[in-house]
């Protein structure tokens, strides 16, 4: 623990052999694909937290909004002495509204890859709860982790913002949804925000944005394996790509080649087409219909749904194991 009452987090997230691992399968599958998870080193944090700001990025805005006018409502439904867990926590933006609206919150786990960003607004925030134990994890959220031992006897709830549950594949959210419902325990609360289906145009904006954020977010990626795995990117040769995917009901980020090129990633040639691209993101929009179906398929009996007409935040509680 740190002077300041926030616990220290403590392992890395994203050991380098699984991100070598995980790249050389990417650039060498037909067609390129690299997970998402990856854009988050420090400076891909800080780059999401200006897409958050950006007039075209509508998603936080809204998140926030809902969140501010119905944290009464979502708080009222958490019981007692919870342990609140946030998958994915980035800056704590929202689950601080979360927070400050449930006095009865014990402790705030939050979880993100991120190792380095985690920490930043922690300190602030125990400042702000003096009560509250805040015990960071830096884990991928996709693989087993243990919850701290010191939280077995409070009842969870699961938090799970941003919509980042719309860039896995709607299966794998299924699979998520499911571990997620073994971690956190019968009866457990899980309040899931995510991104609705809308006009083509808004939801192109949102990912194309003028002031070109969303582009150096994805081309930093590039950048991390470059100095983490000692590749030779030439970044100025790949250009983002972002357009909606209406028969998946997707957004699609690519990183397009602007030439036939030839790249050495940890000792292997790969070779690119001009024009070929690397899929780097998918991020899937749903109706309030088809995220409740997913849920119900997974484990989770919707309880109640927010929404402004542009986003929604779920609430959901596991369904009774039979
Ligand atoms: N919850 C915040 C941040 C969303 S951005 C918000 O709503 O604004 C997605 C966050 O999830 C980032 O902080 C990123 O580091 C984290 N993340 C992405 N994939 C992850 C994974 N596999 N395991 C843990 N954290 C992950
Ligand atoms: C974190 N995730 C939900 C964001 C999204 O909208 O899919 C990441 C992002 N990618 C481009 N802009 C924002």
């Amino acid at each position: 623990m740190n002077p300041q009452g926030v616990l220290h987090a403590t392992r890395p997230a994203a050991p380098a052999d699984d991100f070598a691992a995980d790249v050389l399968a990417g650039l060498k599958a037909k067609p390129k694909a690299l997970p998402p998870k990856y854009f988050y080193d420090l400076a891909g944090s800080a780059l999401f937290e200006r897409i958050t700001r950006l007039p075209e990025y509508y998603p936080t805005r809204c998140e926030i909004g809902i969140l501010q006018d119905q944290a009464p409502a979502i708080a009222s439904m958490f019981p007692p002495g919870s342990a609140l867990v946030e998958f994915g926590s980035g800056s704590s933006r929202k689950a601080r509204i979360l927070l400050s609206a449930a006095a009865t919150v014990e402790a705030y786990v939050p979880v993100d890859i991120s190792g380095d960003f985690l920490q930043q607004d922690l300190v602030q925030l125990k400042r702000d709860l003096p009560h509250l134990i805040v015990h960071p994890l830096v884990e991928d959220f996709t693989k087993p982790f243990a919850l701290p031992p010191a939280l077995a006897a409070l009842p969870r709830v699961g938090f799970f913002p941003g919509s980042t549950i719309g860039n896995f594949e709607p299966e794998e959210a299924r699979g998520f949804l499911r571990h997620i419902g073994a971690m956190l325990g019968p009866a457990a609360l899980l309040v899931v925000g995510i991104d609705l289906v809308k006009d083509e145009a808004t939801l192109v904006r949102a990912y194309n944005d003028a002031e070109g954020v969303t582009a150096k977010f994805n081309l930093n990626l590039l950048t991390r394996i470059n100095r983490e795995l000692g590749a030779d990117f030439d970044v100025a040769a790949f250009r983002h790509s972002a357009f909606f995917n209406r028969a998946l009901s997707r957004i699609e980020m690519h990183l397009v080649s602007g030439k036939r090129q030839r790249v050495r990633v940890n000792g292997a040639t790969i070779e690119f087409g001009a024009g070929e691209t690397i899929h780097t993101e998918n991020s899937y929009k749903y109706t309030v219909e088809s995220f409740q179906a997913l849920a119900r398929s997974a484990g989770w009996t919707p309880v109640k749904v927010f929404t402004d007409g542009m986003f929604g935040v779920h609430a959901l509680r596991r369904t009774e194991d039979r």
